[in-house]
């Protein structure tokens, strides 16, 4: 009851002017051993268009330690009978995921607008990244290769396969609310794994019609779990879930870091996605006008609410000026409004939270760092931005990179612009984070281009394209604080989802001793 007050507080919170209660709004149950059930707790959390606060999109079961639990026996039930459904029959069920995915991409697109924010077209992306991933990932169900090898006796065969690791628990972020709980659930599955998945409390609605979308392609019972709630109780109930083999989770530095204290404490498998502060390097060099449309949308994309966002612009002297004042320029027209009218180009940020950080940075840019604010800075409050949570998209130059603001991220519609004298320098600072997700450079020296790609300490590197927009059959993810060396998408991503298990058959019929019964003439 307490954590129930505790949710709805901060729901309320969001709020910028008294709510209409409408009791016409639908709640949304737990999925639970294949049954749609209310959480123990019988209390729910309120899902609010960013847009538009006072549109409430549905109450979701507010679950506690004891839905996770029940979710978590379900999932163990399930294990055996999954794991040893042959990995070509799994793959057919995903396959037809695909198509339900598919088959309703637009109602499933506007949904997601309406919860989260983003303009339509960037959540159809977000749909289609879902469906991508498990068309793509259902692949491997006819392939999961092991290997062999050779055994270093006679009469002995020595092969290598992947065994999936058991019961995962899946806890996904607000900004991709389909595809990324799709780049966790369909590995897991595909590998032959059962889970409990936890989207985040601002965003449940997308992956509950992924969920539903399950149910219908015909996932067995108990194979998928959906528990929605918070991180506080139902997200911490996972990851301190002993019989939860495995923890997957896509979110702040800030919160990967207890999730992997507490999997280090239960000796779980934890794969991390954490925070960015991605770089775009344009050089001297470079088309201008290609390089101001891949900043503005790797930085006003989905608001500057990705990993990937393009939040440090490190530019060389000569064209400094004049690609601010493009930039400048290019932000000033972009239309900030609700994500799902098509003459929108940003949508809000996410909830009342998400202001409140990205317009201290805002303050911290212009007071602390002492940068120079070339445009935006102010939320909107006025008119049609009354009852969302809108921000205008903000652009400082004369930026150092040692400012907090050029190295923390902001997670929100802001970019900074660094010069730069050579490319050397500009790498130097590029790499000069403490995060290693995605970076970019535009030239049109191939030469320059392969330094860069070759100098860059991250995961994902673009040239000549923003740093934004990965696809998922290449591995995502990123070094230093961003991750833990893990990544998703791929087949990489079935490196988490699964295990090695080594093989030896001896066909002697005696006993060969292994380093010990060299074979005659070479011992
Ligand atoms: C994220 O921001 O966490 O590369 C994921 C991209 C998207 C995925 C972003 N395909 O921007």
């Amino acid at each position: 009851m307490a954590q129930a007050k505790k949710a709805l507080a901060k729901n309320n919170s969001r709020q910028t002017s008294p709510r209409i209660v409408r009791s016409s709004v639908k709640t949304y149950d737990n999925y639970i051993g294949g049954k749609w059930v209310p959480s123990e707790s019988g209390e729910h959390f309120e899902n609010i268009n960013p847009a538009d606060t006072n549109d409430i999109i549905g109450r979701f079961a507010l679950s506690t330690s004891k839905d996770v639990n029940a979710a978590v026996n379900a999932a163990r039930e399930a294990f055996d009978g999954w794991r040893n459904t042959p990995a070509p029959r799994r793959a057919e069920i995903l396959f037809r995921l695909g198509e339900i995915l598919l088959g309703n991409k637009p109602r499933f697109t506007a949904d997601m607008t309406r919860e989260m924010g983003k303009v339509l077209k960037e959540a159809g992306g977000d749909v289609q990244e879902a469906i991508d991933c498990t068309y793509y990932t259902a692949g491997e169900g006819r392939r999961l290769h092991g290997f062999t090898t050779p055994a270093e006796m006679p009469d002995k065969f020595a092969m290598c396969v992947r065994q999936p690791v058991g019961l995962c628990g899946l806890i996904t972020p607000w900004n991709f609310p389909m595809a990324i709980p799709s780049w966790k659930l369909i590995p897991a599955l595909v590998c032959g794994n059962t889970v409990v998945l936890k989207p985040a409390e601002d965003t449940p609605f997308s992956t509950y019609n992924l969920v539903e979308a399950c149910e219908q392609a015909g996932i067995p019972p108990g194979v998928v779990n959906l528990v929605t709630g918070y991180g506080e109780n139902a997200g911490a109930a996972i990851t301190n879930h002993t019989a939860l083999r495995l923890i997957s989770f896509t979110g702040s530095t800030e919160t990967g870091r207890t999730v992997a204290s507490a999997c280090a404490e239960r000796n779980a498998i934890c794969s991390l996605e954490m925070g960015g502060k991605n770089v775009i390097i344009v050089m001297e060099d470079a088309d201008i006008d290609l390089a101001i449309e891949g900043a503005v949308w790797g930085a006003f994309g989905t608001s500057g609410q990705r990993c990937t966002a393009s939040s440090r612009l490190v530019v060389h002297k000569k064209i400094y000026k004049q690609f601010c004042k493009k930039l400048v320029e290019h932000a000033k027209r972009l239309r900030v409004g609700n994500g799902a009218d098509a003459k929108t180009d940003m949508g809000p940020v996410i909830n009342a939270d998400a202001v409140k950080k990205i317009m201290g940075y805002i303050d911290i840019g212009q007071k602390e760092d002492g940068a120079t604010l070339a445009c935006g800075g102010k939320r909107l409050t006025r008119g049609e931005y009354a009852r969302g949570f809108f921000i205008e998209p903000t652009v400082f130059t004369d930026v150092a990179p040692d400012m907090r603001i050029a190295q923390e991220e902001i997670f929100g519609p802001v970019t900074t612009v660094i010069p730069t004298r050579s490319l050397d320098e500009a790498v130097e600072i590029a790499n000069g984070v403490r995060y290693g997700l995605s970076a970019a450079i535009y030239t049109t020296d191939v030469n320059r281009a392969f330094r860069a790609m070759n100098d860059m300490y991250t995961g994902i590197f673009y040239v000549n394209a923003s740093t934004i927009g990965a696809e998922v059959h290449l591995p995502f993810g990123g070094t230093k604080a961003t991750g833990n060396g893990h990544r998703e998408a791929g087949t990489q991503v079935l490196d988490i989802f699964s295990e090695w298990k080594s093989i030896y058959v001896d066909y002697s019929g005696k006993l060969q001793r292994a380093q010990i019964d060299m074979v005659e003439g070479m011992g």
